[in-house]
This record gives structure tokens, sequence and C-alpha cells, in this order.
């Protein structure tokens, strides 16, 4: 039987601690994927026992299938938490509604103007948003922008989506939602409200001051390590409810979410499922993205070529592993001391999330979108390196990997996709020479990727080029090798 209600649950699996029905929406999400129902949905599940109107409506701008997925049951689906104690499911019942916005476009748009819509939170991956980095405006190249500032009066992007509603609410006199970011993106509400102001400015003028003033764009932290669901996931998930679940997810134990708390129309008790409210989320930001997912860059790049299928191989892997810490430690010398905080601690325990075995998470997946993840991830902290004269091998090993990957075949001469914006652009740059030096040179000069600092830096490129060089010649594996030896 299909998972459709909180009803006829083992006593293993926990159901909502609240009356779904009793509850109205409060929230509207765009980018209805596996990350936002292990880390935002899960948490507003909790926060709901605490009372108050605060379901979701959860949209996928593009991909049919959540909506395909949820809707059948209900917008109830499992979450399976893995940690090395072991596995519970739970079921999740803060979805109220799951649209499509190609074939439900009355609806979304309807959810948006809903006054009873405080909150839009949004995960749409770096690459959804069309932020120009080197402006902080739009970026008129990206597809949906570009779309959106010609027909703004039928958007199908986030920036044309919520200037849109904005306007309409303000014509109708409701107040403005709050607009939550929750991509792994740097001061990530600043950047949002950047990019809002700048889509104003050329569409709807008169939006653009209200926007600045009068709409609120928390920053905030957001972890939870979320492979993408397999078939085994489903299967997995019938075997511990009871119920297929066409929408089921599987995540770590851990679950983290730094919040800055300004919420002006309200928001639900997230604290009740350990959200930290905070004046400013900057250090906890650039803490995980430089440690977390600057680690976890690394050793896609590395671990993809070096046949590591899944993160938890690449821990078994002990020179692999080595680099790992030594990265992190790296990662960790480029920040400012943060209160409470043991950033010593904090690389061990992502070292053993990372190595976390009953987690199937791709390397292939994590090495998604580089050229969207690498500005935050690993050329803010080789910058910060380089002015503190810390040593930049950490980096220039981690940005050979990215190299030694775009070049889009494995060592055994099978070709894969990048599966990256800049997919043709970056491949061509790669594979266009086959001098060692000169591909680096060339990737180094992609348009807008390294600051001047690095792009620059001479000391840095010929580190890179040893590195990729070694990488070419030797193999992967032979290339971390030599790595992990020069290490103390
Ligand atoms: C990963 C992140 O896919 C990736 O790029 O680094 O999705 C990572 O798993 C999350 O940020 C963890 O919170």
């Amino acid at each position: 039987m299909r998972l459709a209600g909180p009803d006829g649950l083992p006593d293993t699996v926990a159901g909502p601690g609240y009356t779904p029905a009793d509850h109205g929406t409060g929230i509207v999400h765009l980018g209805l994927g596996a990350f936002h129902k292990a880390h935002q949905a899960a948490a507003t599940d909790t926060a709901l026992a605490a009372g108050g109107d605060w379901r979701i409506c959860g949209v996928s701008l593009r991909s049919p299938e959540p909506a395909a997925q949820l809707g059948p049951q209900n917008g109830f689906f499992t979450l399976i938490e893995r940690s090395a104690e072991g596995s519970r499911a739970r079921v999740i019942g803060a979805i109220g509604q799951a649209l499509c916005l190609g074939p439900d476009r009355a609806g979304v748009l309807a959810a948006l103007t809903a006054p009873a819509t405080r909150i839009v939170s949004l995960t749409v991956t770096e690459k959804g948003y069309g932020i120009s980095r080197a402006t902080g405006g739009v970026d008129e190249g990206h597809p949906a922008i570009a779309h959106d500032l010609a027909t703004p009066e039928a958007p199908i992007g986030v920036a044309g989506l919520l200037v849109w509603a904005l306007k309409a609410r303000r014509a109708a006199g409701v107040s403005p939602f709050t607009v939550l970011c929750c991509d792994n993106l740097p001061e990530n509400g600043r950047l949002l409200r950047g990019l809002l102001v700048d889509f104003a400015r050329r569409t709807a003028p008169e939006m653009a001051g209200f926007i600045a003033g009068e709409v609120a764009f928390p920053s905030t932290m957001v972890d939870r390590i979320t492979p993408a669901a397999t078939p085994e996931t489903l299967a997995a998930a019938e075997e511990m409810t009871g119920f297929r679940d066409e929408a089921a997810v599987e995540t770590e134990a851990f679950s983290q979410w730094v919040i800055e708390d300004r919420f002006p129309t309200g928001r639900p008790a997230w604290e009740a499922a350990g959200a930290m409210f905070v004046a400013d989320v900057k250090p906890y930001e650039e803490m995980k993205l430089r440690m977390l997912n600057g680690a976890h860059s690394m050793l896609a790049y590395a671990g993809f070529l070096a046949g590591h299928r899944h993160v938890s191989d690449v821990m078994q892997d002990a020179p692999l592993a080595a680099l790992v810490r030594r990265h992190l430690a790296a990662a960790a010398a480029t920040l400012p001391p943060l209160e409470g905080v043991d950033l010593a601690a904090y690389a061990e325990a992502l070292a053993a999330r990372f190595a976390n075995p009953h987690l199937k998470h791709a390397t292939y997946q994590i090495a998604m979108d580089g050229t969207e993840k690498l500005p935050q991830r690993l050329l803010a902290p080789a910058a910060d390196a380089l002015a503190a004269g810390q040593p930049l091998g950490p980096y220039a090993f981690a940005l050979a990997a990215w190299m030694r990957y775009a070049m889009g075949t494995t060592e055994a001469g099978e070709a894969y996709a990048l599966r990256d914006p800049r997919e043709a652009e970056v491949q061509a740059r790669a594979t266009g020479a086959s001098d060692t030096a000169e591909i680096v040179e060339r990737l180094m000069a992609l348009p807008g990727l390294m600051p001047p600092v690095l792009r620059n830096n001479a000391g840095l490129r010929r580190e890179i080029t040893a590195r990729l060089a070694a990488m070419r010649d030797g193999g992967m594996a032979a290339a971390i090798r030599a790595e992990a030896a020069g290490l103390a």
C-alpha cells in the first residue's frame, strides 16, 4: 500500500507529533528536492508540534517528479536517518501541498501571493539563482533570468517569480514575505537580496527600494548530508514502514541550521528542532562552506578519478583520508575564532560524518556544478591563505583534481559529463591543449572564476601544474599517495 498519511505506521516509525490537517500553510518552498525534505521540512515538522500554521507548499520550478511522487501521498514521506549506531525512519507531515510550476502555475502564483504565506524559502542549488558573482546583480546570460527580464509578467525563475509576487502583494496591500535562502552560498540572504533588487531595478523600478528596505532576507547556514534517493532508498523505506513511498529520502542523523533571526511576519519554532538563531551567520557559513564543502569538493574530484564511488570509500583510502584531514585543517586556519566552536573538533566530526558507511553519497554527485561551487569552497579560502602567508598546497591539490576532472574522461578512458552549467566552456579549456601548464593556464583564466590575486599568482599556477602533471602522468591514486607522503 502507498504511504498517504500518518496512520498505520509501526511503533518503530515516528509520525508527526501534531495533527497535520489542523495546521495551515505558511511557507512556500521553491526547490522541492531531497535536501529540502531532509532538512527544512524535517525541522518544520518538529516545529509544528509546538504549534502554528506553518505547513509548507513545496514547489519545483522545473522537474514534475517531486510533485508526482508527493501528490498521491498527500505530501507525506519517509525520512531515513542513518548513523553509525543504526538507522531509523520517521514520516514527515510538514509538506501540505506539492506543485510543479509548469503544470500548476496558477496554484504556485496563488500560494506566493496568499496573505497566509509569510516565508518563501529556497533550495534551488547554487546555479539556480542566476547571480553574477562579479556584480552581485543578475547574470543576463542565465536562461531563466534572460526569460524573465524579457517577460517579467510571466516569470519562470527565482528572481522573476519573487519580484512578481512581492509586487502583486504590495498592490493588494499584503505584507511581503520573508525570503529564506537555504543554499550553500556565502552570505546567502544578502546575495539573494542583491539579485532581487537588481532584477526589480530592470523590470519594476518602483519595487527596488521597497525590496531593499521592506523585505527581510535572513542569511542561513544549512547542513545535512543528503544523497540523492535511489531505488534502494525506496526499498528500505518500504521495509521499515510497511508502505510504498516514492518520495522517501535518506540522510544522516546530524543536522545543523544557523539562522539570522529576522522574521518580521513570524516563523516556526525551528529552535525546537535544534536550529540556532544568531545575529551574524557569516562565520558559521564560512566555516561550513570552507571546511565541509571545500573538503567535499576536493575529495569528490580526487576520489571520483581514483575510482571511489562514495564518500565513505574515500575515507577508507588512508592517503586520501589524510588529505581530507589536511584540507580541513588548512580551511580552519583561514577562519577567525568563533565563540563556542572548537574548529579541530568540528574537523574531526566532519571526518567521522564523511566516513559514515551507511550513507551512500556519490562522489559524482558532489562533483557536479564545480564552477558554481569553487569560489566559496576553495577560492575564497585560498585567497585568504595567500594573504596570510599560509601554504597553498592543499588548494593547489584540490584545484588540480578539479582540472583533471574537467578533462571529462576516467583513467580507463571512459567519457563522463561534467554536469556543470559552464560544461562546454570548461571542457574546451581542459581538453584543448595537451601541455599541462597550458591546461592550467586556460582553466585559471576562465572568465569570472578566480579572483585576480589567485589568477595572477605564478606560485599557485606552478603548484597546480606540478600536481596536475602528477595526476596525468602516474594516475590519481599515485598522485594521492605522493601528496600524502609529503605530510609530516
Ligand atoms: C555537497 C553538499 O553536493 C555537494 O556539493 O558538498 O550538498 C553537502 O553534502 C551539504 O552541503 C551538506 O550539508
